[in-house]
């Protein structure tokens, strides 16, 4: 069965509006600069489980902008190749978790609970890795400056991309 166009968009909106509002309520719970235990890609995934992979990821690419234009990318903001790379490229990719949407329609029929879980978690996964991969490049190009004295830029990446990751993964 097709589903209208219009609802796509529709919810493409709403759930990109409900990571910024996340993104927003749950700075406080930020352990670090760059490191968090949050649950704001939740609604990209949740939204590329109903959808897919397109509607989710021009919802990640929405949701980047709404950072950039709030104010919130200020300080994640370094230059316009990094930033481009940072918030609309990397905040799009979140949406490849919809890659699993066939596999998961068809376990769903059947009523497989544990695989529809399973294959739910491999979303996350391949959403939440795809986005991370970006930041870990970027962190290597643009952020080494910050690293302590001795780190190498990549070693420094790999340490805070992989715990922010973890944290927002999880
Ligand atoms: C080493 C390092 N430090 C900072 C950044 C920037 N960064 C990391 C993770 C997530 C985001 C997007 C906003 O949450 C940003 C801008 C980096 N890539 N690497």
């Amino acid at each position: 069965m097709q589903r209208s166009h219009v609802a796509d968009l529709a919810e493409i909106a709403i759930f990109a509006g409900l990571a910024m509002v996340l993104d927003i309520f749950t700075q406080p719970l930020a352990i670090g600069p760059w490191i968090s235990l949050s649950f704001k890609m939740t609604p990209i995934f949740l939204l590329a489980f109903r959808r897919g992979a397109k509607p989710a990821i021009m919802a990640g690419f929405i949701w980047g902008i709404l950072q950039v234009a709030l104010g919130q990318a200020a300080g994640g903001w370094l230059n316009l190749w990094q930033g481009f790379l940072e918030y609309f490229i990397a905040f799009s990719l979140i949406g490849f978790a919809g890659l699993i949407k066939p596999w998961l329609n068809q376990s769903l029929k059947k009523n497989q609970t544990v695989k529809s879980l399973s294959l739910m978690v491999v979303g996350v996964l391949i959403g939440s890795l795809a986005r991370y991969c970006i930041h870990f490049i970027a962190g290597i190009l643009f952020w080494g400056s910050y690293a302590p004295k001795g780190q190498s830029a990549l070693l420094y990446s790999a340490i805070i991309n992989g715990s922010s990751f973890l944290g927002e993964t999880l």
